[in-house]
Protein backbone atom coordinates (compact mmCIF):
# COMPACT_ATOMS: atom_id res chain seq x y z
CA UNK A 1 0.00 0.00 0.00
CA UNK A 2 1.41 3.28 -0.75
CA UNK A 3 0.88 6.25 1.32
CA UNK A 4 -0.70 9.35 0.92
CA UNK A 5 1.59 12.57 1.59
CA UNK A 6 -0.72 15.39 1.66
CA UNK A 7 0.68 19.24 0.99
CA UNK A 8 1.57 21.01 3.64
CA UNK A 9 -0.89 23.17 5.21
CA UNK A 10 0.35 26.96 6.31
CA UNK A 11 0.59 27.31 9.97
CA UNK A 12 0.47 31.57 10.64
CA UNK A 13 3.38 30.59 13.12
CA UNK A 14 5.26 29.73 9.56
CA UNK A 15 5.38 33.44 8.67
CA UNK A 16 8.39 34.15 10.24
CA UNK A 17 10.22 30.94 7.92
CA UNK A 18 8.93 33.54 4.88
CA UNK A 19 10.33 36.89 5.55
CA UNK A 20 12.03 38.66 3.06
CA UNK A 21 16.36 38.50 3.97
CA UNK A 22 16.22 42.56 4.58
CA UNK A 23 13.31 42.00 6.72
CA UNK A 24 15.21 39.52 8.50
CA UNK A 25 18.00 40.88 9.21
CA UNK A 26 16.18 43.60 10.70
CA UNK A 27 14.72 41.72 13.15
CA UNK A 28 18.08 40.05 13.87
CA UNK A 29 19.97 42.62 14.20
CA UNK A 30 17.41 44.21 16.59
CA UNK A 31 17.18 41.04 19.02
CA UNK A 32 21.56 40.77 18.55
CA UNK A 33 21.92 44.49 20.10
CA UNK A 34 18.88 43.45 23.01
CA UNK A 35 20.45 40.21 23.77
CA UNK A 36 24.04 41.56 23.70
CA UNK A 37 23.15 43.87 26.24
CA UNK A 38 21.22 41.80 28.33
CA UNK A 39 23.95 39.20 28.62
CA UNK A 40 26.58 41.76 29.31
CA UNK A 41 24.18 43.17 32.11
CA UNK A 42 23.94 40.11 33.93
CA UNK A 43 26.12 37.40 33.44
CA UNK A 44 29.74 38.14 34.97
CA UNK A 45 31.88 36.01 32.29
CA UNK A 46 30.31 37.44 29.20
CA UNK A 47 30.90 41.11 30.60
CA UNK A 48 34.26 40.36 31.65
CA UNK A 49 35.26 38.73 28.44
CA UNK A 50 33.81 41.81 26.32
CA UNK A 51 35.91 44.07 28.61
CA UNK A 52 38.98 42.29 28.21
CA UNK A 53 38.25 43.25 24.84
CA UNK A 54 37.47 46.78 25.22
CA UNK A 55 33.76 46.20 24.01
CA UNK A 56 30.74 47.87 24.96
CA UNK A 57 27.40 47.01 23.78
CA UNK A 58 26.68 49.56 21.48
CA UNK A 59 29.53 48.60 19.46
CA UNK A 60 27.37 45.65 18.35
CA UNK A 61 26.02 48.21 15.34
CA UNK A 62 25.71 45.22 13.02
CA UNK A 63 25.28 42.07 12.02
CA UNK A 64 29.02 41.97 10.95
CA UNK A 65 29.71 43.00 14.36
CA UNK A 66 28.86 40.10 16.18
CA UNK A 67 32.81 38.93 14.93
CA UNK A 68 33.90 40.73 17.66
CA UNK A 69 32.51 38.73 20.24
CA UNK A 70 33.83 36.21 22.51
CA UNK A 71 32.91 32.57 21.53
CA UNK A 72 31.20 30.57 24.41
CA UNK A 73 32.26 27.07 24.69
CA UNK A 74 31.07 23.79 26.42
CA UNK A 75 33.76 24.28 29.37
CA UNK A 76 32.21 27.58 30.66
CA UNK A 77 28.78 25.94 31.36
CA UNK A 78 31.10 23.32 32.97
CA UNK A 79 32.78 25.93 34.86
CA UNK A 80 29.33 27.50 35.89
CA UNK A 81 27.78 24.69 36.75
CA UNK A 82 24.68 25.02 37.54
CA UNK A 83 23.62 28.37 37.89
CA UNK A 84 26.61 30.46 37.16
CA UNK A 85 25.46 31.62 33.18
CA UNK A 86 21.91 32.75 34.56
CA UNK A 87 20.59 35.84 32.99
CA UNK A 88 17.17 35.70 34.79
CA UNK A 89 16.88 35.96 38.45
CA UNK A 90 16.00 32.02 39.89
CA UNK A 91 12.42 33.48 40.58
CA UNK A 92 11.65 33.64 37.16
CA UNK A 93 13.03 30.08 35.93
CA UNK A 94 9.93 27.56 35.06
CA UNK A 95 12.04 24.71 33.68
CA UNK A 96 15.97 23.51 33.68
CA UNK A 97 17.35 21.12 31.86
CA UNK A 98 20.69 19.63 31.40
CA UNK A 99 22.95 17.11 29.25
CA UNK A 100 26.06 15.49 29.37
CA UNK A 101 29.04 17.89 30.65
CA UNK A 102 32.73 16.04 29.87
CA UNK A 103 33.28 15.45 33.23
CA UNK A 104 31.03 13.06 36.20
CA UNK A 105 28.71 16.27 36.40
CA UNK A 106 26.27 17.66 33.80
CA UNK A 107 25.54 20.81 31.95
CA UNK A 108 22.70 22.74 33.25
CA UNK A 109 20.56 25.27 31.01
CA UNK A 110 17.30 26.81 32.17
CA UNK A 111 14.52 28.73 30.65
CA UNK A 112 11.91 31.30 31.81
CA UNK A 113 8.33 31.22 30.86
CA UNK A 114 8.57 33.11 27.71
CA UNK A 115 11.63 30.74 26.93
CA UNK A 116 9.51 27.81 26.75
CA UNK A 117 7.01 30.05 25.09
CA UNK A 118 9.74 30.54 22.19
CA UNK A 119 11.16 27.42 21.96
CA UNK A 120 7.04 25.54 21.58
CA UNK A 121 6.89 28.18 18.79
CA UNK A 122 10.20 26.99 17.42
CA UNK A 123 9.10 23.08 17.77
CA UNK A 124 5.44 24.08 16.33
CA UNK A 125 7.41 25.23 12.78
CA UNK A 126 9.52 22.30 12.72
CA UNK A 127 6.44 20.39 12.84
CA UNK A 128 4.27 22.83 10.44
CA UNK A 129 7.48 22.74 7.99
CA UNK A 130 7.45 19.00 7.53
CA UNK A 131 3.71 19.01 6.74
CA UNK A 132 2.07 17.92 10.29
CA UNK A 133 -1.02 19.85 11.81
CA UNK A 134 -4.10 19.66 13.47
CA UNK A 135 -5.75 16.55 13.83
CA UNK A 136 -2.45 14.46 13.59
CA UNK A 137 -1.48 11.64 16.38
CA UNK A 138 2.09 12.58 17.33
CA UNK A 139 3.89 9.65 19.13
CA UNK A 140 6.57 11.05 21.15
CA UNK A 141 9.90 8.61 21.84
CA UNK A 142 12.26 11.12 22.73
CA UNK A 143 13.03 10.68 26.12
CA UNK A 144 10.76 13.02 28.80
CA UNK A 145 13.23 14.48 31.70
CA UNK A 146 16.55 16.29 32.03
CA UNK A 147 16.95 15.64 28.29
CA UNK A 148 15.72 18.09 26.32
CA UNK A 149 14.03 15.80 23.43
CA UNK A 150 10.64 14.83 25.47
CA UNK A 151 9.14 17.82 26.67
CA UNK A 152 10.62 20.12 23.70
CA UNK A 153 8.88 17.84 20.83
CA UNK A 154 5.63 17.71 23.57
CA UNK A 155 4.89 21.26 23.78
CA UNK A 156 5.56 21.51 20.24
CA UNK A 157 2.83 19.40 19.55
CA UNK A 158 0.31 20.79 21.38
CA UNK A 159 0.96 24.20 19.92
CA UNK A 160 0.57 22.80 17.00
CA UNK A 161 -2.93 21.55 17.89
CA UNK A 162 -1.74 17.72 17.51
CA UNK A 163 -2.65 15.18 19.52
CA UNK A 164 0.89 13.91 21.35
CA UNK A 165 1.44 11.06 23.16
CA UNK A 166 3.72 11.20 25.62
CA UNK A 167 5.25 7.69 25.65
CA UNK A 168 8.89 8.68 26.04
CA UNK A 169 11.81 6.21 25.08
CA UNK A 170 12.53 2.52 25.28
CA UNK A 171 9.43 -0.35 25.85
CA UNK A 172 10.01 -1.36 22.32
CA UNK A 173 6.71 -3.99 21.59
CA UNK A 174 4.40 -1.34 23.75
CA UNK A 175 5.73 1.69 21.22
CA UNK A 176 4.61 -0.30 18.29
CA UNK A 177 0.96 -2.05 19.64
CA UNK A 178 -0.09 1.90 20.52
CA UNK A 179 1.48 3.11 16.57
CA UNK A 180 -1.05 0.60 15.48
CA UNK A 181 -3.69 1.04 17.75
CA UNK A 182 -4.09 4.38 17.98
CA UNK A 183 -3.30 5.15 14.24
CA UNK A 184 -0.42 7.58 15.14
CA UNK A 185 0.20 9.46 11.89
CA UNK A 186 3.71 10.97 13.21
CA UNK A 187 6.65 9.67 15.15
CA UNK A 188 9.27 11.51 17.11
CA UNK A 189 12.82 9.51 17.94
CA UNK A 190 15.81 9.17 17.17
CA UNK A 191 16.49 7.80 13.54
CA UNK A 192 18.42 4.34 14.76
CA UNK A 193 15.63 3.73 17.33
CA UNK A 194 13.27 3.68 14.43
CA UNK A 195 15.05 1.02 12.49
CA UNK A 196 14.89 -0.60 15.51
CA UNK A 197 11.51 -0.21 15.54
CA UNK A 198 10.87 -1.52 11.96
CA UNK A 199 12.57 -4.63 12.85
CA UNK A 200 11.22 -5.74 15.68
CA UNK A 201 7.42 -4.50 13.94
CA UNK A 202 8.69 -7.03 11.65
CA UNK A 203 9.06 -9.74 14.03
CA UNK A 204 5.28 -8.93 15.90
CA UNK A 205 3.63 -9.09 12.46
CA UNK A 206 2.85 -5.57 12.07
CA UNK A 207 3.94 -4.17 8.55
CA UNK A 208 4.44 -0.08 9.29
CA UNK A 209 3.42 0.48 5.05
CA UNK A 210 -0.06 -1.00 6.33
CA UNK A 211 -0.53 2.11 9.28
CA UNK A 212 -1.25 5.48 8.80
CA UNK A 213 2.20 6.58 9.62
CA UNK A 214 3.49 9.34 7.32
CA UNK A 215 6.27 10.93 8.56
CA UNK A 216 9.21 11.05 11.35
CA UNK A 217 10.87 13.74 13.00
CA UNK A 218 14.37 11.78 13.46
CA UNK A 219 17.34 13.68 15.37
CA UNK A 220 19.50 14.00 17.83
CA UNK A 221 22.43 12.04 16.71
CA UNK A 222 23.88 11.83 13.57
CA UNK A 223 22.58 10.15 10.88
CA UNK A 224 22.85 9.11 6.81
CA UNK A 225 21.02 9.56 3.31
CA UNK A 226 21.20 5.90 3.02
CA UNK A 227 19.68 5.81 6.75
CA UNK A 228 17.10 8.13 5.28
CA UNK A 229 16.57 6.08 2.10
CA UNK A 230 16.16 2.44 4.24
CA UNK A 231 13.91 3.81 6.78
CA UNK A 232 11.42 5.44 3.79
CA UNK A 233 11.50 2.05 1.81
CA UNK A 234 10.46 0.19 4.61
CA UNK A 235 8.11 1.57 6.53
CA UNK A 236 6.77 4.16 3.54
CA UNK A 237 6.70 6.93 5.65
CA UNK A 238 8.72 10.22 5.10
CA UNK A 239 12.07 10.39 7.46
CA UNK A 240 12.67 14.21 8.24
CA UNK A 241 15.84 15.51 10.06
CA UNK A 242 15.53 17.90 13.28
CA UNK A 243 18.84 19.68 14.68
CA UNK A 244 19.15 21.02 17.80
CA UNK A 245 21.05 21.17 21.48
CA UNK A 246 20.24 21.39 24.73
CA UNK A 247 22.93 24.74 24.73
CA UNK A 248 20.95 26.60 22.53
CA UNK A 249 17.42 25.16 23.46
CA UNK A 250 16.81 21.63 22.88
CA UNK A 251 15.57 20.03 19.48
CA UNK A 252 13.61 22.51 17.08
CA UNK A 253 16.80 24.96 16.42
CA UNK A 254 16.68 23.57 12.87
CA UNK A 255 14.03 20.86 10.41
CA UNK A 256 13.60 20.38 7.50
CA UNK A 257 10.96 21.12 5.11
CA UNK A 258 8.92 18.59 2.79
CA UNK A 259 11.74 18.89 0.35
CA UNK A 260 13.89 17.44 2.28
CA UNK A 261 17.05 19.49 1.34
CA UNK A 262 18.47 19.95 4.71
CA UNK A 263 17.47 21.34 8.30
CA UNK A 264 16.27 25.28 7.69
CA UNK A 265 17.60 26.74 10.91
CA UNK A 266 15.06 29.25 12.72
CA UNK A 267 17.06 32.09 12.12
CA UNK A 268 15.16 34.65 13.37
CA UNK A 269 15.67 32.77 16.69
CA UNK A 270 19.40 31.81 16.39
CA UNK A 271 21.97 33.26 14.54
CA UNK A 272 24.17 30.88 12.59
CA UNK A 273 28.07 30.91 11.76
CA UNK A 274 30.33 28.66 10.37
CA UNK A 275 33.91 28.68 11.71
CA UNK A 276 37.57 27.67 11.00
CA UNK A 277 37.86 25.35 14.22
CA UNK A 278 41.41 25.85 14.57
CA UNK A 279 41.44 29.38 13.96
CA UNK A 280 38.09 30.67 15.11
CA UNK A 281 37.40 32.54 11.27
CA UNK A 282 34.57 33.26 10.00
CA UNK A 283 33.54 31.13 6.77
CA UNK A 284 31.04 32.06 4.26
CA UNK A 285 28.24 30.12 3.69
CA UNK A 286 28.74 26.49 1.37
CA UNK A 287 32.18 26.16 3.01
CA UNK A 288 32.45 23.34 5.61
CA UNK A 289 33.40 24.19 9.46
CA UNK A 290 32.39 24.02 12.93
CA UNK A 291 28.56 25.48 13.47
CA UNK A 292 28.32 28.81 15.95
CA UNK A 293 24.99 29.73 17.54
CA UNK A 294 23.90 32.67 19.15
CA UNK A 295 20.74 32.64 20.93
CA UNK A 296 18.31 35.69 19.75
CA UNK A 297 15.55 35.84 22.07
CA UNK A 298 16.65 33.91 25.34
CA UNK A 299 16.21 35.28 28.50
CA UNK A 300 16.95 32.76 31.04
CA UNK A 301 20.63 31.78 29.22
CA UNK A 302 21.62 33.66 26.42
CA UNK A 303 24.16 31.85 24.56
CA UNK A 304 26.74 34.09 22.27
CA UNK A 305 28.60 32.69 19.88
CA UNK A 306 28.58 28.96 20.92
CA UNK A 307 30.70 26.85 19.78
CA UNK A 308 28.64 23.59 18.99
CA UNK A 309 31.02 21.77 17.73
CA UNK A 310 29.70 19.94 14.66
CA UNK A 311 30.97 20.25 11.58
CA UNK A 312 28.78 21.52 8.28
CA UNK A 313 28.10 24.30 5.97
CA UNK A 314 25.22 27.06 5.24
CA UNK A 315 23.24 26.56 2.15
CA UNK A 316 21.81 30.12 1.25
CA UNK A 317 19.85 28.93 -2.31
CA UNK A 318 16.76 29.34 -2.67
CA UNK A 319 14.65 25.86 -1.42
CA UNK A 320 11.75 25.54 -3.88
CA UNK A 321 9.30 25.55 -0.03
CA UNK A 322 10.15 29.27 -0.13
CA UNK A 323 11.28 29.81 3.03
CA UNK A 324 14.19 32.04 3.50
CA UNK A 325 16.03 30.66 6.24
CA UNK A 326 19.08 29.02 5.14
CA UNK A 327 19.66 25.13 6.28
CA UNK A 328 22.58 23.18 7.68
CA UNK A 329 24.21 20.47 5.58
CA UNK A 330 23.70 16.88 7.07
CA UNK A 331 26.54 17.01 10.76
CA UNK A 332 28.31 13.76 10.29
CA UNK A 333 30.93 14.63 12.49
CA UNK A 334 32.06 16.67 15.35
CA UNK A 335 35.43 18.72 16.04
CA UNK A 336 35.50 16.88 19.71
CA UNK A 337 35.29 13.51 20.70
CA UNK A 338 31.77 13.39 21.84
CA UNK A 339 29.49 10.46 21.11
CA UNK A 340 25.91 9.75 21.07
CA UNK A 341 24.55 6.90 21.91
CA UNK A 342 21.59 5.98 21.67
CA UNK A 343 20.39 9.90 21.56
CA UNK A 344 22.84 9.77 24.70
CA UNK A 345 25.79 12.25 24.67
CA UNK A 346 28.52 10.58 26.02
CA UNK A 347 32.28 12.02 26.56
CA UNK A 348 35.43 9.37 26.65
CA UNK A 349 36.08 11.34 29.35
CA UNK A 350 32.97 10.74 31.59
CA UNK A 351 33.74 7.23 30.81
CA UNK A 352 37.18 7.44 32.70
CA UNK A 353 35.88 9.61 35.38
CA UNK A 354 33.31 6.81 36.22
CA UNK A 355 36.74 4.12 36.31
CA UNK A 356 38.27 6.33 38.17
CA UNK A 357 35.75 5.64 41.45
CA UNK A 358 36.28 1.71 41.15
CA UNK A 359 39.19 0.73 42.90
CA UNK A 360 41.26 -2.59 41.12
CA UNK A 361 41.50 -0.71 37.53
CA UNK A 362 44.36 0.55 35.61
CA UNK A 363 43.70 3.75 34.28
CA UNK A 364 43.48 1.58 30.32
CA UNK A 365 40.25 1.47 28.63
CA UNK A 366 39.22 0.62 25.21
CA UNK A 367 35.39 2.12 24.19
CA UNK A 368 34.37 -0.01 21.72
CA UNK A 369 30.84 1.18 19.85
CA UNK A 370 28.36 -0.27 17.35
CA UNK A 371 25.00 -1.00 16.09
CA UNK A 372 23.52 -4.22 16.44
CA UNK A 373 19.76 -4.58 14.79
CA UNK A 374 19.51 -0.52 14.88
CA UNK A 375 20.40 -0.18 18.83
CA UNK A 376 23.80 1.11 19.69
CA UNK A 377 26.41 -1.16 21.88
CA UNK A 378 28.75 0.19 23.90
CA UNK A 379 31.40 -2.64 25.54
CA UNK A 380 34.18 -0.82 27.78
CA UNK A 381 37.60 -3.34 27.72
CA UNK A 382 39.09 -2.05 30.97
CA UNK A 383 42.78 -3.59 32.54
CA UNK A 384 42.28 -4.71 36.17
CA UNK A 385 45.07 -5.05 38.63
CA UNK A 386 47.24 -8.40 38.47
CA UNK A 387 45.41 -8.91 42.08
CA UNK A 388 42.22 -9.08 40.49
CA UNK A 389 42.85 -10.76 37.51
CA UNK A 390 43.61 -13.85 39.80
CA UNK A 391 41.01 -13.55 41.82
CA UNK A 392 37.84 -15.62 41.56
CA UNK A 393 34.99 -15.54 39.11
CA UNK A 394 32.92 -14.13 41.34
CA UNK A 395 35.46 -11.35 42.75
CA UNK A 396 35.59 -10.66 39.11
CA UNK A 397 31.97 -10.55 38.45
CA UNK A 398 31.39 -8.09 41.26
CA UNK A 399 34.14 -5.47 39.87
CA UNK A 400 32.42 -5.77 36.36
CA UNK A 401 28.67 -5.04 38.26
CA UNK A 402 30.24 -1.81 39.93
CA UNK A 403 32.52 -0.71 37.19
CA UNK A 404 28.92 -1.44 34.91
CA UNK A 405 27.02 0.62 37.84
CA UNK A 406 29.53 3.21 38.00
CA UNK A 407 28.99 4.24 34.02
CA UNK A 408 25.63 4.23 34.12
CA UNK A 409 25.53 6.54 37.04
CA UNK A 410 27.74 9.22 35.73
CA UNK A 411 26.82 8.87 32.03
CA UNK A 412 23.60 7.50 32.37
CA UNK A 413 23.93 4.61 29.27
CA UNK A 414 24.13 0.87 30.08
CA UNK A 415 27.29 0.03 28.79
CA UNK A 416 28.70 -4.05 28.93
CA UNK A 417 32.11 -4.14 30.86
CA UNK A 418 35.33 -6.82 29.78
CA UNK A 419 37.89 -6.95 32.22
CA UNK A 420 40.88 -7.66 30.67
CA UNK A 421 44.87 -8.62 31.77
CA UNK A 422 47.00 -5.61 32.80
CA UNK A 423 49.13 -5.27 29.48
CA UNK A 424 46.70 -6.27 27.02
CA UNK A 425 45.17 -3.34 25.80
CA UNK A 426 46.73 -1.81 22.44
CA UNK A 427 49.22 0.98 23.37
CA UNK A 428 49.36 4.07 21.55
CA UNK A 429 52.56 6.14 20.87
CA UNK A 430 51.20 9.40 20.58
CA UNK A 431 47.19 9.94 22.17
CA UNK A 432 45.73 7.29 23.10
CA UNK A 433 43.15 6.26 20.91
CA UNK A 434 39.74 5.17 23.30
CA UNK A 435 37.35 4.63 20.94
CA UNK A 436 36.67 2.24 17.88
CA UNK A 437 33.37 3.63 16.56
CA UNK A 438 32.06 0.62 14.19
CA UNK A 439 28.28 2.03 13.12
CA UNK A 440 30.12 3.64 9.60
CA UNK A 441 28.31 7.02 9.90
O1 LIG B 1 19.95 16.09 21.07
C1 LIG B 1 18.37 17.91 21.14
C2 LIG B 1 17.51 17.19 20.18
C3 LIG B 1 16.49 16.38 20.63
C4 LIG B 1 17.68 17.36 18.81
C5 LIG B 1 15.68 15.73 19.75
C6 LIG B 1 16.85 16.73 17.90
C7 LIG B 1 15.85 15.91 18.37
P1 LIG B 1 21.73 17.38 23.09
O2 LIG B 1 21.45 16.15 23.86
O3 LIG B 1 22.29 18.55 23.78
O4 LIG B 1 20.42 17.89 22.39
O5 LIG B 1 22.70 16.95 21.90
C8 LIG B 1 23.08 17.89 20.93
O6 LIG B 1 23.35 16.14 19.29
O7 LIG B 1 25.34 19.10 19.12
C9 LIG B 1 24.71 17.21 17.68
O8 LIG B 1 26.04 16.74 17.86
C10 LIG B 1 23.72 16.07 17.91
N1 LIG B 1 22.54 16.20 17.07
C11 LIG B 1 21.33 16.68 17.40
N2 LIG B 1 20.50 16.61 16.32
C12 LIG B 1 21.23 16.11 15.29
C13 LIG B 1 20.95 15.81 13.92
C14 LIG B 1 19.64 17.18 21.51
N3 LIG B 1 19.76 15.99 13.37
C15 LIG B 1 23.99 17.26 19.91
N4 LIG B 1 21.98 15.32 13.18
C16 LIG B 1 24.33 18.19 18.78
C17 LIG B 1 23.20 15.11 13.70
C18 LIG B 1 22.53 15.85 15.77
N5 LIG B 1 23.50 15.37 14.98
Amino acid sequence: MSKVHPPPIMHPASAMDFLPPAQLQQVQLTRLKAMVQRAYDHVALFRQRMEERHLQPPDVNSLADLEKLPFTVKADLRDAYPFGLFASPLSEIVRFHASSGTTGKPIVVAYTQEDVDDWSQAMLRSFAACGLHRGDIIQNAYGYGLFTGGLGAHYGAEALGAGVIPISGGNTDRQIMILKDFGVTAICCTPSYFLHLIDRAGEMGVNFKELPLRAGVFGAEPWTESMRQRIEAESGIKAYDIYGLSEIVGPGVAMECVHQSGPHIFEDMFYPEIIDPDTGRVLPDGTEGELVLTTLCKRAMPMIRYRTRDITSLAADRCPCGRTLRRICRIGRRSDDMLIIRGVNMFPSQIEAALLKVEGTLPHYHILVDRVKGLDTVEVQVEVTPEVFSDTVGAMEQLQARLSHSIESVVGIRAAVRLVAPRTLQRSEGKAKRVTDKRNL
